[in-house]
């Protein structure tokens, strides 16, 4: 019997820390999104039929219309979307294929189903030929759950033992590799004996020059004698599968590349716009390979294609990494950074919890393989166990203090925020909005929307009366709309694929509903009673823009939308429709505007930066001249392979302006802290902490005069409030945090389904109400709320003709 290398399969889905699922199961220390797979070597002494007809499964033979802007349906979707008109999906041949001979008809392993398959070929099995015949493999391809966890430690008793594991592999590799009785075999046998040994005396949690022990020159010796060894092989890719599909993803995303080894076949690997259907890569080098969703950059997966014949799991000599053109040794810290926080993102145990009342311990796990990586010297480093390396590069356990502080001052009004995360007991999806009274700091209502099964609301906005709160269903192609006085749902209507943000015009009150998966703005009428028109943001036939969080001015003229997909930003003539192009870095994801509507920020998610665009005249500040684009460059003090040397930011998200022009603030991922920028410079003057996948911003009124920045992270059940001019001197260097407290509500909140898990999590979109932005706030209702705003709160940019 004879069974091919074993796919890494994933299943994208709409659920908490399983965006990309491998249904492996590893538990609180590895999770969801994890794959470990062995390279397959056909071992060419063993054969004499050479290896022309080697018929590896699971490559996915698959064609598809690429979607581009002119195949968008009216309402701004993609082919293959549920409810968007067409048929089967939108599956993408990416002529990335090599090293494999496509099965023609052969359908990707079921996700969940390829348990029997990886228990034939577990410890080197063989691999048919056509024409008959079989040849033997020394690797396997993916590993089950149970021989994962072994590899990476998982379960061991100790870092030792994890080692042991691992260099076991090796040992049978080695066999298989030479004729039995081979003299060799004993003396690899011994030397790998010797290094388990000397390893398990040093510190578990410190990088290993493997060189520097005393058996180090015999095993650099084994290293290069086992690849002379294994020069009658051939490496066979490992496959793999991405699959696209409703219930489990009701709408489109894509399959990017973030981390792949150099010189890695088919790689950068992405799709030309988000899409539903399979797709599937070959790995054809070992060491680490992450994917993500350039929709929903925190759906992360991750496979390390491990080597056989090395010990210790291979993150690969050189990495790749889909920002700045990064190329580095798998030892960098921006490595080191990036695998840290996929961890934190995907394994939910891992999320920090605060409490009100009481100091917490924030502990993160991770596995505690042994890690191969390599230095700038190109020596290869073994970290004996990643899970105590990374509690000493990161410093965890950590104590999280009581989040007692609230502000001295209340703010006016109340803060909506999206629990994006939280998890309720009538409805499958994950979501919802919570209230917040800035008066009293009370969490006071959730409104999970169970009868309409709220996909992931995202971001909100309310309408000129106050009357309605709308919001968009990200992972799903609807607009809600409930009454903010009741929570009582109003409506739904279908707006198009991956709807991100919402904002309304000032001058019609109609809504702007950016389109995430697809190439369009959409103009709803006030209510979201119905769609008036669509606004695309890229020209005829230009690749698909996928738009996300867009801001416009004031007087509601001129929208700016960062494009996640083209790398750019679209600056659109509100009433024309009229657009054009605007530069950023990479991967442009929110936006701020100025009072003035002078300038717009774009925060780059993969740049680590942020662009500052001129709307009309030049009006970036650089040095003592105004230019047309301005970067704002978040890594300043941060070496992406030796580390940091001062505060550093990356991974950027939402980056609104105050009011009253005092100070931009930047939400970064990356690292939990937040940028303050003085938009009367474009320089940074601040930096302020902020939680795990800091995410959401936006300001308030201050009751007195002034703001508030209410900011949301969505691996916390916390929010913070920033005062950026506490003395009112238009000088943002005493921003400062001024309160912090959980979201997670308690008995007294009031809710429209009853909360199963993760409370309080998942914090994204921020929506202060009464609006304080120019152009808003002028038109906000006279209420008795509403009427405790100062004049000058009521008029941010004329406030010096109107006040007295
Ligand atoms: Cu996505």
């Amino acid at each position: 019997m004879g069974a091919g290398p074993a796919p890494v399969s994933f299943q994208l889905t709409d659920n908490n820390g399983s965006w990309y699922d491998t249904h492996l199961n590893l538990g609180p220390l590895g999770g969801q999104s994890l794959a470990v797979a062995e390279l397959p070597r056909v071992n060419l002494n063993q054969t004499t039929g050479g290896v022309g007809g080697i018929n590896p499964t699971g490559i996915v033979p698959s064609s598809s219309t690429p979607p581009t802007s002119s195949s968008s349906t009216g309402s701004g979707g993609l082919p293959g979307l549920p409810g968007a008109g067409s048929g089967s999906g939108g599956g993408l041949s990416l002529g990335a294929a090599s090293g494999g001979t496509a099965s023609s008809g052969s359908a990707p392993a079921a996700p969940g189903s390829t348990g029997s398959l990886i228990g034939s070929v577990l410890g080197g099995g063989s691999l048919p030929l056509l024409g008959g015949g079989s040849v033997p493999v020394l690797g396997s391809g993916l590993l089950g759950g149970d021989a994962t966890k072994g590899l990476l430690g998982i379960g061991s008793s100790s870092p030792a033992s994890a080692l042991g594991l691992n260099v076991a592999a090796m040992r049978t590799a080695i066999s298989q590799l030479l004729p039995a009785g081979d003299p060799n075999i004993a003396r690899s046998n011994a030397i790998l004996t010797e290094f388990s040994k000397e390893v398990a005396a040093q510190p578990a949690g410190v990088p290993l020059n493997i060189g520097s022990l005393p058996i180090g020159p015999d095993l650099q010796g084994l290293l290069a004698d086992a690849q002379k060894w294994a020069t009658n092989t051939v490496s066979l890719p490992v496959t793999a599968n991405f699959e696209i599909k409703a219930p489990q993803a009701a709408s489109a995303h894509t399959i990017t590349s973030l981390i792949w080894p150099e010189g890695a076949k088919g790689f950068p690997f992405d799709e030309p716009g988000a899409f539903v259907g399979q797709t599937s890569v070959q790995l054809t080098e070992p060491g680490l390979y992450a994917f993500a969703c350039k929709i929903h950059p925190y759906m992360l997966g991750a496979i390390v294609v491990d080597d056989p014949l090395t010990p210790g799991l291979d993150f690969g000599k050189k990495l790749r990494v889909n920002s700045r053109a990064l190329d580095v040794p798998s030892n960098a810290d921006v490595i080191m950074q990036l695998v840290d926080k996929f961890f934190t993102i995907t394994v939910p145990s891992n999320w920090q919890h605060f409490s009100d009342t009481q100091d917490t311990t924030w502990d993160p796990s991770f596995p505690p393989a042994p890690i191969l990586t390599y230095n700038s010297d190109g020596n290869p480093e073994l970290i004996p166990s990643l899970d105590q390396f990374f509690k000493g590069k990161f410093q965890t356990p950590k104590t999280l203090p009581a989040t007692k502080t609230r502000p001295a001052t209340p703010g006016v009004g109340e803060v909506w925020i999206d629990t994006e995360m939280e998890e309720y007991a009538h409805k499958t999806k994950v979501g919802a909005v919570t209230k917040i009274n800035t008066q009293n700091w009370d969490v006071e209502r959730k409104v999970a929307l169970p009868q309409v099964n709220m996909n992931n609301p995202h971001n909100n906005w309310t309408d000129k009366n106050e009357k309605y709160i709308y919001v968009n269903e990200w992972f799903n192609n609807k607009t809600d709309v409930f009454d903010r006085a009741t929570g009582a749902f109003v409506r739904q209507i279908e707006v198009g694929p991956d709807p991100s943000h919402v904002m309304t015009r000032t001058d019609t009150d109609q809504l702007h509903v950016a389109i995430n998966g697809g190439s369009a703005v959409m103009e709803l009428a006030p209510g979201a009673t119905k769609i008036d028109r669509r606004i695309p943001v890229q020209g005829p036939g230009e690749k698909i823009a996928h738009p996300h969080a867009h801001w416009m001015t004031g007087d509601g003229k001129t929208m700016i939308t960062p494009n996640v997909n083209t790398y750019d930003a679209t600056v659109v003539d509100i009433p024309s429709g009229n657009i054009r192009k605007e530069q950023t870095s990479e991967l442009p994801i929110a936006s701020g505007m100025t009072p003035d509507g002078s300038k717009a920020y774009e925060a780059d998610f993969l740049g680590m930066s942020v662009s500052c665009i001129s709307l009309q005249a030049n009006a970036c500040v650089d040095g003592s001249s105004k230019v047309h684009h301005k970067e704002i460059d978040l890594w300043k003090n941060y070496d992406p392979v030796k580390g940091a040397n001062g505060p550093f930011g990356g991974l950027d998200i939402q980056i609104p302006v105050a009011p009253d022009n005092s100070a931009v603030l930047v939400a970064n991922t990356l690292t939990g802290n937040i940028t303050v920028i003085d938009p009367k410079t474009d320089e940074i003057v601040k930096w302020l902490p902020c939680d795990a996948g800091c995410h959401g911003i936006n300001f308030g009124a201050k009751k007195g005069g002034g703001y508030y920045a209410y900011v949301t992270s969505k691996f916390s059940n916390a929010m913070e409030i920033i005062d950026t001019d506490p003395n009112g001197d238009g000088d943002p260097s005493d921003a400062t945090v001024v309160g912090k407290m959980t979201v997670s509500g308690g008995p007294n909140t009031q809710t429209d389904d009853q909360i199963s898990n993760y409370a309080g999590y998942g914090g994204m979109g921020v929506l202060p109400i009464p609006l304080a932005y120019e152009g808003w706030v002028e038109k906000a209702p006279s209420n008795p709320i509403n009427d405790q705003l100062t004049c000058r709160q009521r008029n941010p940019v004329k406030y010096q003709q109107v006040c007295q």
